[in-house]
């Protein structure tokens, strides 16, 4: 076995041991109970999901096996010179469970170098889509068009044994997050730059790579990828991108289906869809007010509109956080660092001024701070890359290295197949008259 999966492994050994403990003599404790609301009402603050890679708290946002965004910032490895964390040191973390010395994260950006070969039929496959088809239709169809390489599916076909799953879906989460900066700059090339690529630099870092396959070579730019791939990559258990790879993969589905479908989920306006929304939304607000530099007044007059409109703020609230996202500070740190003077990154700071008051006024905003949609694509527009359509696939490929370390561990602790009940609204009304606990 490899150095890093033997590592995993004995961490994944004594898990269970302790888990097996802990149930065996508290198993029947309570951890919470459930009222009706909440089973109408998306489930918030039901805690019913173990995830060993992060822990969001709703005050002080997400620390990845304790650490804070800040405390990774400073503790991961970095390139030589670099001021920003490799995205291979957080994806150890998770999956090992402690800091990674700088020789860890080099060999596992050499791992991915090695295994981030993409069969010509996925390729094949995007370029059968429309050239209108959004970037993350292309970008689930490829890593769909990709299964066909799941160790996990041959093994199960030739019929392995169960406490051996956690082996080939080691193995696939490696094979697929080293291969997805491939397809994804593939995708952005062949709708944006004339179907013209740039092949992978066997030197480069993961997420350096990825800005290089692009078209990318500025080195701030690269520093924003190994920022963006680190703070994207896991938000706890209960999102609906971490929740649903989670869920497709207690039914066995293998890595590339389960990673797919929590993709499927990221797609979406009120998650990971979110980035592009914002960058549209500020786009828009300059093209009717005719300045790209508008007064906060302005920005007042504009959120008011979009609420009138019957539609959200996006970028702004949050199911679980109820404080400004430390993922939306640590772009604003980057902001300060690297572009102070850029008018659309200060206009992204004067909506951080003006709409959380607004949203507050509204009574019903149970967090009415910036997530971390709200500052990431003015980012991504300094340095040119202004085709928004395309920025959830970068939050896809950062959330790989989150999702894929979970269902790797989701495997080794043998975790069943997910299948909470439901009821119906009639059984709910008998059970209001009395008529006994018909869910039982
Ligand atoms: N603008 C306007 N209204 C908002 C709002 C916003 N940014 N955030 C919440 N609300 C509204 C809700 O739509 C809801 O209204 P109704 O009662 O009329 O349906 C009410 O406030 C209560 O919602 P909530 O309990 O505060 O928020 P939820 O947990 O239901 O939803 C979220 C959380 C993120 C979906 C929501 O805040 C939202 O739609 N934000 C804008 C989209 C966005 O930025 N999504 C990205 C989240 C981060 C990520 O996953 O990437």
């Amino acid at each position: 076995m490899g150095i890093i999966k033997d590592r995993f492994k004995a961490k994944a050994d004594a898990a269970n041991a302790e888990i097996k403990d802990i149930l065996k003599t508290h198993g029947n404790k309570k951890i919470g109970e459930v009222t009706l609301a909440q089973a109408y009402q998306g489930m918030r603050g039901i805690t019913g999901l173990v995830t060993e890679t992060s822990l969001l708290d709703a005050q002080e946002g997400i620390r990845f096996r304790g650490y804070s965004i800040p405390e990774l910032q400073e503790k991961l490895p970095k390139v030589p010179g670099g001021g920003e964390p490799l995205p291979e040191g957080l994806f150890y973390l998770m999956l090992v469970g402690e800091l990674p010395t700088e020789e860890d994260a080099n060999h596992i950006t050499s791992v991915w170098q090695r295994r981030s070969h993409v069969p010509n039929h996925v390729f094949h496959t995007i370029d059968a889509l429309p050239i209108n088809t959004h970037p993350m239709t292309m970008f689930v169809t490829g890593v769909m068009a990709l299964q066909t390489e799941s160790n996990f599916a041959k093994e199960y076909a030739k019929g392995i044994n169960k406490k051996e799953y956690w082996n080939p879906v080691y193995d696939d989460a490696m094979d697929l997050i080293a291969r997805l900066p491939r397809i994804a700059a593939y995708i952005y090339r062949r709708k944006y730059k004339n179907n013209e690529h740039i092949q992978p630099n066997g030197l480069l870092d993961w997420a350096g790579n990825l800005a290089h396959m692009m078209g990318y070579e500025n080195e701030s730019f690269k520093e924003l990828m190994r920022l963006y791939m680190t703070i994207h990559a896991d938000h706890e258990g209960g999102n609906v991108s971490a929740h649903t790879t989670h869920l497709v993969g207690s039914a066995l589905s293998d890595p590339y289906l389960s990673y797919a479908a929590g993709m499927n989920g990221l797609a979406g306006p009120l998650h990971g869809l979110a980035n592009q929304e914002v960058i549209k939304w500020i786009f828009e607000m300059q093209e009717q007010l005719g300045t790209d530099d508008p007064t906060k007044e302005q920005i007042a007059d504009y959120v008011q509109k979009t609420l009138a409109g019957g539609k959200v703020v996006p970028g702004y609230g949050h199911a679980v956080l109820r404080k400004t996202d430390p993922r939306f500070t640590a772009q604003m740190e980057f902001g300060k660092k690297h572009m102070p003077d850029d008018k659309l990154v200060n206009t992204v700071w004067k909506v951080y001024e003006t709409v959380p008051p607004i949203l507050e006024s509204l009574g019903k905003v149970k967090n009415p701070w910036p997530n971390v949609d709200a500052h990431s694509g003015a980012l991504l527009v300094h340095y040119g890359l202004v085709e928004y359509e395309f920025y959830t696939v970068l939050f896809a490929v950062s959330r790989a290295l989150g999702v894929l370390a979970s269902l790797c561990w989701d495997r080794a602790l043998g975790l069943p197949i997910e299948r909470p009940k439901s009821v119906t609204t009639e059984a709910v009304k008998e059970w209001l008259e009395g008529k006994g606990e018909i869910w039982e």
